[in-house]
């Protein structure tokens, strides 16, 4: 759930980035980071190791629009894709509102996504959440690519909950924001339909 701060009038959403190793999370992140102006943006942290893998992961800060006169502040998160780090991932879930999971398109990684794809189910579930009841949005990656999957094909495969979904080349930023923002919309529409309360929700 979102973190309401009536006081200091904000909403806060955590938005994470999920997908297998290497599938471009990351670098959809950097992209982000680069393009938007520094009015809204805080610092881009990154744990990552010396070959730049996510070790824990990357976090992002953007202040946006208002949503009913609260000033609304995303916060993006990547997880560590590779298998080892999954009580990485578990942490870095927490209290999130809406994902972006990112799909590497290449054909010889159909099994690393399925298993990222049914991992981020299993720690959703661990947490009490379901990726039914979050935003979510599917970003087909790597599009630039030759030895790709169909997006009909990967929708077909990976698309369980029947999400919006992005095509994307992370690199040149393609679609990148396309994603993005459908998620942010799925999370402050989930707000808006919420019953309004008085006391602040927990992340
Ligand atoms: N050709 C191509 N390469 C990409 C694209 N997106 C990312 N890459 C490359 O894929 C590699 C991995 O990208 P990352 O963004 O670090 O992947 P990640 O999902 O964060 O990986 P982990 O941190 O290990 O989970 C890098 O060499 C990127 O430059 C893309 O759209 N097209
Ligand atoms: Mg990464």
């Amino acid at each position: 759930m979102a973190l309401i701060n009536l006081a200091a009038g904000e909403i806060n959403y955590k938005i994470v980035y999920y997908g297998c190793a290497l599938g471009g999370k990351t670098t959809s992140i950097q992209y982000i980071y680069r393009k938007v102006n520094p009015q809204v943006k805080g610092k881009l942290v990154s744990i990552a190791t010396e070959e730049e893998r996510t070790l824990y992961f990357d976090f992002l800060p953007l202040t946006l629009e208002k949503v009913r006169g609260l000033k609304t502040r995303f916060h993006l998160y990547t997880v560590p894709g590779q298998p080892q780090y999954n009580a990485s991932r578990k942490l870095v879930i927490q209290g999130v509102d809406g994902i972006v999971f990112v799909i590497d398109s290449q054909i010889d990684r159909l099994d690393d996504n399925i298993e990222a794809y049914l991992n981020m189910w299993d720690n959703l579930a661990d947490q009490g959440d379901s990726p039914l009841d979050l935003g979510l949005v599917l970003q087909f990656n790597k599009r630039d690519l030759t030895n790709i999957f169909s997006s009909a094909d990967l929708n077909e495969l990976l698309n369980q909950t029947g999400s919006p979904t992005v095509e994307s080349c992370a690199l040149t930023g393609v679609g990148v924001f396309d994603a993005l923002k459908l998620v942010t919309k799925q999370v402050i529409a989930s707000t808006e339909a919420a019953t309004p309360t008085s006391e602040p929700s927990s992340c």
